[in-house]
């Protein structure tokens, strides 16, 4: 897979890489990763890839001539049907599909903005496509590439963590994780859940799938409703939601006595 960053600050992109399942996996050659600095076509004598908005108000946009340059040579060096993808807090919700999409395809140029934004005609002329992380403010792009970066690479053959996608495809996505303990068998008083020590496989499998849906009716609503229950999990639920109403009355009690 080849990935090409268009972005101003490389160092960013590029050690986010140096260690983990990805950096690796980049090492070994799975996936090969380069920046393209808007930066360096930029016009002498200042190099200036910023300028004040028109219409007035705070902060800098990025010029459109240095970051054209950028992204048409980036999409130059980039296999025929790699997207080019604009990271912006404007673009589409990034999801683990798009990360399945991305990691079966021959790669991707991720583009990342700084201040106030990228001038809207580069955006129209060159975007496939925006993604944005969610509703929250980062400083730049370049983080918000780092996290596609990741969820892409995990999932190539031969990173680690690719025997877990096909796990992750037809249940980890769409519910919440099951809760996990290693030894010792009790922390400061509280002792791990008996089922788990007991090596009775089925129990354990049954265990933890009542976790998660219980985790997720819990706090996840907008997953929960998304799912479509078999008679056994719809079981598993009514368990875990009994248990947790008394946990709740127990509570009650607590506060009350
Ligand atoms: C939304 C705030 N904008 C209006 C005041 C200014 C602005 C702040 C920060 C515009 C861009 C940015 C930098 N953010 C990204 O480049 C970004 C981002 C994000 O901030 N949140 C979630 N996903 C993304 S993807 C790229």
């Amino acid at each position: 897979m080849h990935i090409t960053t268009v972005c101003l600050h490389p160092e960013m992109v590029l050690g986010a890489f140096k260690g983990g399942v990805c950096g690796r996996a980049l090492e070994a050659g799975t996936a090969s990763l380069r920046c393209v600095n808007p930066r360096d076509f930029a016009a002498e004598p200042h190099r200036s890839v910023d300028d004040r908005p028109y219409g007035g108000g705070p902060g800098m946009v990025l010029s459109p001539a240095p970051m054209l340059a950028a992204v048409r040579s980036a999409r130059a060096e980039a296999p025929g049907g790699a997207p080019v993808i604009f990271l912006t807090p404007q673009g589409e919700r990034f999801s683990q599909q798009r990360a399945r999409q991305l990691a079966s395809g021959p790669g991707m140029v991720l583009v990342a903005g700084r201040y106030e934004g990228i001038d809207e005609r580069v955006v129209e002329l060159e975007a496939d496509e925006e993604l944005s992380l969610g509703d929250f403010v980062l400083s730049g792009g370049e983080l918000a590439a780092c996290v596609v970066i990741d969820a892409v690479v995990r999932l190539l053959p031969g990173a680690l963590g690719d025997d877990r996608s096909a796990e992750e495809d037809s249940f980890s996505v769409g519910v919440l994780d099951f809760p996990q303990y290693t030894r010792p068998a009790v922390v400061e008083g509280r002792a791990a859940p008996e089922v788990l020590l007991g090596g009775d496989h089925e129990q354990v499998r049954t265990w933890r799938l009542k976790q998660s849906l219980g985790r997720t009716w819990k706090r996840r609503p907008d997953l929960f409703t998304a799912l479509d229950l078999n008679e056994q999990e719809r079981r598993l639920l009514a368990e875990f939601q009994a248990e947790y109403d008394i946990k709740i009355r127990d509570a009650k009690d607590d506060q009350h006595h």
